[in-house]
């Protein structure tokens, strides 16, 4: 079911150069280079505005993983975000839009601090940009993680390789959470894959993304990153994820997860992931 028009916005660079933002969640729920989709989204995620989207780069904040205080990973990506600056051209050509989440009675019942965070998008010819900019207006000092959760579209994910983790220890979740250093300069995935991988290398090369090319992901103050496909292991246990799509996705969600971050009142902390075409 797509969404009501009203929560959906689109930059749009010309030459089918597209960004699609869900206003749940601040969802970003297409980017297509050329006219070539990057990134995966199931053929059975939900758009009802109370689920979380499965697929595109969901907003991982306040809390990675399962949470004693409210849903897992944070209430960031269910909840309605507002636009904040409406798409616009860049001096570049590049379009530029914001997108903004404020406390509310719903965030303070689970997490009773004062925030905001803004999502920054700019579309590039080759490359998206999403940052997030967080400012503390509580009176006392918060912890948070904060995740892209980014599904890449791939052929196959059994010819993808990942650089940039090799010597980073990792949490192995698919092996209770033992933790293990990675040896490998390339990383692959060719069964269930679940691992935080500790502060990894700024930059990224995905190979065999969509098209055969390659997709640099670099990372700025965001120090940690998660790689995941559910395989066939756990694809079975997502209503919204049909049983034959995990070759066609591998989430690779660069993050603060490890060690949350500690920001006091009336300070910001920003990141930025960068997603490059090759
Ligand atoms: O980022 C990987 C992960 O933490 C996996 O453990 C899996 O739970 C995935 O996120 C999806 O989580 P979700 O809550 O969206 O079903």
């Amino acid at each position: 079911m797509a969404a009501p028009a009203s929560s959906v916005v689109v930059l749009d660079r010309g030459n089918n150069t597209t960004c699609t933002i869900n206003l749940h969640g601040a969802t970003v729920v297409s980017w297509r280079v050329n006219n070539q989709e990057q990134l995966f989204v199931s053929k059975l995620a939900v758009f009802d505005g109370q689920k979380s989207i499965r697929g595109g780069i969901p907003i991982v904040f306040p809390h990675f993983g399962p949470w004693a205080y409210g849903p897992q990973h944070g209430f960031a990506r269910t909840c309605r975000w507002e636009v904040e600056k409406h798409p616009e051209p860049l001096e570049n050509g590049d379009i530029e839009a914001m997108f903004s989440l404020v406390d509310s009675p719903v965030t303070k019942q689970i997490w009773n601090y004062c925030f905001k965070l803004v999502l920054r998008i700019i579309l590039r010819e080759k490359e998206l940009q999403v940052s997030f900019n967080l400012y503390n207006s509580s009176s006392e000092p918060f912890q948070f993680n904060m995740l892209f959760h980014t599904y890449l579209k791939v052929p196959d994910v059994r010819k993808c390789s990942i650089s940039g983790l090799q010597g980073c220890m990792f949490v192995d979740k698919t092996k209770e959470n033992a933790i293990y250093q990675e040896p490998r300069e390339m990383v692959t995935v060719n069964h269930w894959t679940d691992r935080i991988y500790q502060t990894t290398q700024q930059e990224h090369i995905i190979s065999n993304v969509v098209s055969g090319r390659k997709m640099k992901m670099v990372k700025y103050n965001m120090p940690d990153t998660v790689v995941w496909n559910p395989w066939d292991v756990t694809s079975n246990t997502m209503s919204d994820f049909g049983e034959d799509e995990y070759p066609n996705m591998v989430c690779v969600e660069a993050g603060i997860v490890i060690t949350p971050i500690t920001l006091n009142p009336n300070n910001t902390y920003e990141g930025t992931m960068v997603l490059q075409v090759m």
